[in-house]
């Protein structure tokens, strides 16, 4: 198949499942094309099989807000069109679904049949999509894609719940290539990041106020206070300069890493004994999944799509938004005892592996051959 694929290119877990999943697709042997105004942070290899094409907004002076919906609806004619494209997927509903809408009308009038296969991610249900400036057009451009998935159940009944919708909703989980990770590292890489002795506690986000930083950087305050540990904070976004202040007003700033944004996420998950997701909502929890794939334990809270990834006591802890407590004391049930530890870890790496790419990707395969039917 000629699939073209739509994302946003940054590291954000919609960006990254998309581009993953491009990448694995081509390898199966379809030709891929990604059209997106960068090109994403995970495609690595351009060939022939995957295809990296920008769209540019010319910016107008008249313009208070450039119109990249435009600019994306017609790059995405252009391209069907000039690479016989045969189904569109896009990632992220806004303004992606709208905009490979019009699309498809667009290529309608010349009598080119495309269907649009939509992927809903959890923050354009959740939080971008459902304000009341989007929901029409959010609600439309959903109803009006071929067919419609989600990464969780709990995706699917929170969108069912906040929108109105009339077209069947497909769950297909996020993936993980299990056969990638965990790659091996030096001891030396290690003790860059902490001592021999200390555990290494992670949290990986784009630091929105979604992800509660203050529960990660409180949680990790108390657990420093029973047992030697490092805490490495790794992403940007709008609160790291005040889980920075936080740290130094707790007096913990020699032990928090902050990293910034990183490509070698897989490099401190191996070395990490513990994952931190206290996130408000969460669709489903990608960078959990990433963790547990490299035998790292998480301890999180039990919203969304959450307990589909992070099993109970086999894989890590859940505990309710917001209750510090109760997640300190499931860490420290995980940090204690080395066998305990080893434990965790094994059930982590184990529940991970059941979100192999290997199962998942079959399933988009099939959505394919089904939308192709209904264009
Ligand atoms: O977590 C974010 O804020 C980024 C966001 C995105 O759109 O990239 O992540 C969402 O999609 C990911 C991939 O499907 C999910 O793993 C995340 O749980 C989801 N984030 C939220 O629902 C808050």
């Amino acid at each position: 198949m000629k699939i073209g694929i739509v994302c946003y290119p940054t590291f954000g877990g919609s960006g990254v499942v998309a581009t993953e999943l491009g990448m694995a697709l081509s390898k199966r042997g379809h030709e891929v094309h990604f059209i997106t105004y960068k090109q994403p942070v995970r495609l690595a290899l351009l060939g022939s099989k995957i295809h990296f094409h920008e769209v540019h907004v010319p910016k107008y002076p008249l313009f208070h807000y450039q119109p990249y919906e435009l600019a994306l609806s017609s790059k995405l004619v252009d391209m069907v069109k000039l690479h016989q494209i045969e189904i569109l997927h896009v990632h992220y509903a806004i303004p992606h679904a709208y905009a490979g809408y019009m699309a498809k009308k667009m290529l309608q009038e010349e009598g080119i049949m495309i269907p649009m296969v939509t992927t809903l991610h959890g923050t354009d249900i959740t939080l971008v999509g459902n304000h009341p400036f989007y929901k029409p057009a959010v609600t439309f451009s959903i109803n009006k894609s071929d067919i419609v998935t989600s990464v969780s159940q709990s995706l699917k009944e929170d969108t069912l719940r906040l929108f109105d919708i009339k077209t069947d909703i497909h769950v297909i989980p996020n993936f993980i290539d299990v056969h990638e990770a965990p790659k091996t590292y030096t001891d030396c890489q290690r003790s860059m990041m902490a001592n021999e002795g200390e555990r290494i506690v992670t949290h990986i986000s784009n630091f929105r106020k979604v992800k509660r930083i203050p529960d990660v950087i409180n949680v990790f305050y108390k657990i420093q206070q029973k047992i030697p540990a490092k805490l490495m904070m790794v992403g940007e976004g709008p609160e790291k300069q005040q889980a920075e202040y936080l740290c130094e007003e707790l007096g913990i700033e020699d032990k928090v890493m902050f990293l910034g944004k990183s490509n070698e996420i897989d490099r401190v998950l191996s070395f990490s004994d513990l994952f931190l997701l206290p996130s408000e909502t969460e669709s489903f929890g990608l960078a959990a999944l990433e963790a547990m794939v490299n035998r790292t334990p998480v301890v999180s809270s039990n919203t969304g799509g959450i307990p589909e990834v992070n099993k109970h006591g086999v894989s890590g802890f859940l505990s309710d938004v917001g209750d510090v407590d109760e997640m300190v004391e499931n860490a420290i049930k995980i940090l204690e005892e080395d066998d305990v530890l080893e434990r965790f870890k094994k059930g982590a790496r184990k529940e991970a592996e059941k979100f192999d790419i290997n199962h998942i990707l079959p399933l988009y395969e099939a959505i394919y051959e089904e939308a192709f039917k209904l264009a």
